[in-house]
Formats: structure tokens, sequence, C-alpha cells
């Protein structure tokens, strides 16, 4: 697994030692390396394999050594669909739907998501920040080293970007990369009640050009469904996004079938979300493109959804399957990125390996991220993570523990005020 290009790292190299690596990045199960060594030059990994067959000229070249003590590394956490830009709570919500209210329900009364975007729209940026900033250090003491993070609770223009601008400020505040979405049909704002081709066109005339010359999104998403937006409004929205240059995820499938995964890889997007209503040809349509499917069992969880994502169908077409906590107020109220996993295992029967690929290998490609981070392998981002236990499936197995000992992200190891665990 060396690489030519890193045969004379610099001075100040970093070496892990007594590790065992889940590289994921094939070859076997979780590519697993035993009694392997990982070294970091800079912020890349630029070795890593075997101990034994560790090149004496980087051993002549390590300034500092870290002894893992058994554990195991794994690459750095990808979180690729979350909401955890927003203000308030919706724990009454919660309350309304255990005496018997549908989340649709809520919806369609002027509740849900709907009032997330009133109290985003009063809350000013610093305390947006405020509010924010816990939920993504949760994540962090998680071992997240990179997070989507999409708009979507401002729906004007003002509160859109300063959504997207909080979410910036956190990827600086906090040793994380952020990756920014715009979600502008996301719902309908309550002033353009019966007017909804009215605000897609807001959205494709006004606030997406403006996010895209501000560069303060790199994709784009929507919310086709039927308390969402339709698959023609959707569509609108992907035309102006690829004019743009911005790339495109849909949150398709979730509720019923509108055929928005069919929709969004015809515009070759990154990723399809949700799924749980999906039929073959979305995802015959998904593996044609190369989209990747993004699993959410943490909404299918807290709706008490009964119809599961059709795991066996996605494997038989290949088509690669993220996981994610999809982090908001209304369906999924969860910073666990591993509690996700063990989900993903019970709930919807995935293997704990397809599970770990799901945080790592592709939630990056979820993100077009692939060529630096979500695998273990030189040359890419030395994004990763120590663990504390004896075998990658633990990860998955446990429910609420958190084995993580260390988190480096771009080489560095990240402060233990952000990890304190
Ligand atoms: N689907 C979801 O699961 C979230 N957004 C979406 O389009 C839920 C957002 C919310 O209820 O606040
Ligand atoms: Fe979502």
């Amino acid at each position: 697994m060396s690489s030519a290009k890193n045969k004379f790292p610099a001075k100040g190299d970093c070496l892990w030692l007594n590790v065992n690596l889940a590289t994921m990045a094939g070859g076997n199960p979780y590519g697993m390396v035993k009694d392997g060594v990982l070294v970091v030059g800079g912020s890349k990994i630029a070795w890593l394999g075997k101990r034994a067959d560790l090149p004496e000229d980087f051993k002549s070249r390590i300034e500092k050594t870290y002894d893992g003590q058994g554990g195991w590394i794994t690459p750095g956490l990808v979180d690729c669909h979350t909401h955890l830009v927003y203000a308030g709570s919706r724990a009454r919500e919660f309350e309304l739907r255990l005496e018997g209210a549908t989340y649709e329900e809520i919806a369609r009364q002027g509740g849900g998501i709907r009032s997330t975007v009133s109290d985003t729209r009063q809350a000013d940026e610093q305390s947006l920040f405020a509010q924010s900033a816990p939920r993504l250090q949760a994540l962090i003491q998680e071992g997240v080293t990179t997070v989507e993070i999409k708009s979507g609770y401002g729906l004007d223009l003002e509160t859109e970007l300063r959504m997207l601008h909080v979410a910036r400020q956190l990827g600086e505040k906090y040793p994380v990369t952020v990756v920014p979405t715009y979600l502008g049909a996301h719902a309908l704002p309550p002033e353009f009640e019966g007017r909804s081709d009215e605000y897609i066109d807001l959205v494709c005339n006004s606030v997406m050009p403006e996010v895209a010359a501000q560069k303060m999104a790199v994709a784009v998403d929507a919310f086709c469904e039927n308390i969402g937006f339709t698959p023609d409004q959707t569509e609108k929205v992907f035309q102006k996004a690829q004019k743009l240059g911005l790339a495109i995820k849909l949150h398709a499938e979730q509720l019923s079938d509108l055929k928005g995964a069919k929709l969004a890889s015809g515009y070759g997007a990154l990723s399809a979300d949700h799924l749980e209503h999906v039929s073959e040809e979305g995802v015959k349509a998904m593996a044609a493109s190369g989209t990747i499917a993004v699993l959410l069992p943490g909404a299918f969880y807290f709706l008490r959804e009964t119809r599961l994502p059709p795991i066996d169908l996605l494997r038989r077409h290949k088509v690669p399957i993220a996981l994610s906590t999809d982090c908001n107020p209304g369906s999924s109220p969860t910073t666990s990125l591993l509690l996700m996993l063990n989900m993903a295992c019970t709930l919807f029967r995935m293997t704990p390996e397809e599970a770990l690929a799901g945080i790592t290998r592709n939630g990056a490609r979820a993100l077009g991220l692939e060529e630096r981070i979500g695998t273990l392998e030189a040359g890419k981002d030395a994004d990763f993570v120590l663990w504390d236990i004896s075998e990658p499936a633990e990860l998955a197995y446990r429910i609420g523990f958190n084995p993580l000992k260390q988190v480096i992200r771009h080489g560095k190891l990240i402060s233990y005020s952000y990890v304190s665990v």
C-alpha cells in the first residue's frame, strides 16, 4: 500500500504503531491490516501497511510515535446528510405524535418543518451558531471529520444565507470539514401558501443564483414528496442547479414513491436519500448513473416507519449504500453516527461491514469527496480515528457506547477539548 510519490517523507512525520487498520479500501473484509502501522506526513497519509513492511527510509524520519495499544484505526467518519443548523426544538411535536398525530398531519397543519422555519428566522447568527455548535461537537466526539450541512429552515434569501454562513463558521471554528448544501425546496414558506410554483421560481431565479455567486453551497437538495414539492418542481430546481454548476442530491421516496430517485439519477445526482419507497426502476436508474443511496435509519426509527428501504435490491444492482444521521429536529433528532451503525444492522439488516462502509467510503462518495477521504490510503487526507475496540464490528454492535481514543484530522491530533470522552 506504499505509494511511490511518498517514498521520501518530509521530516516531522508521525507514526501510529501497534494498531490494526480497517482501511475500508477493499481487498478483504474491512480492508483489514492486522498489526499495522500508519505514517502521516503533513496533512496526508504517507504510508500504511504491515509493521514488518515499513520501509527503512520512513523509520529514520519519524519524529513522533503514538502507541495505539492494539486498538483499531478507521477512516474519519463522514456524516453525509444533516440539517444540524437550526433554532428551537420540536419536543412538543414529539408529544403530539405520541398522542396520535402523524408527522404528515402535523406538517399539513403548519407545524413540523414550518415551526422550525419560524424559530430559525427569528434567531440571529450568534444564536443560531450557539444552538447548532453542540450538535456538531457531539458528532466530532464520535469521530466525524466531515459533515454535510443543509440549509432549508430559512426559505427566504436572508435566512438561507444566514444558515449557510453559520455552517461555514462552524467549519472554521471546529476541526471538521463542512460541506454545505442549499435545500431551498424543503417546505413551502407560509407567505407562499397556495403558490408553490411561485416559490420554486424564487428558489431558482433569486436565492439559488445568489447562493452560488457567494459560493455558499456546493450542492442543492429538494424534498420531493406529497408534503414537499412535485417532481416537476424538483426538476426545475435541478435544471437551474446544473446551469450554476452545483451538485445534485434529493430527499426521495421517504414517504411515497414519486419516482424522485429516477429523476435525480437522470441529472447525475451524487445521492438519493431515504428511499424507503423506491422501486426497482429507481434503483436501476441509480446504478446506471452512479448515484449513491443514502439511508437514514434514525428517521425510519423516529417516525416508526414500517416499510424498509430495499437493501437487497440495492445490493443486487450494486448501488453503494451510505448511512447518515439526518440530524434534524423533526424526524431524526440524533447526533450519534455510531448509533446509526447499530440501527442499520438491527433495523435494515445490513452487515457491520456494510454499515461502516456507509459512514466512511460511501459517505465520501455521496459528497463527491472519494478522491480525498473515506478510506485509509497513502496520498489521502490524514483523517482517521483510533478506537479502543478489539474488532471493527464492535462499532456497530454496542449501543450508546463511545470507544473513541483519538481523532486525527488533516494530520493533526484534535485537541481533547473537542473530543473529551
Ligand atoms: N426529510 C426529513 O427527514 C427532514 N427533512 C426532510 O425533507 C425532516 C425535517 C423536519 O421535520 O424538520
Ligand atoms: Fe433530511
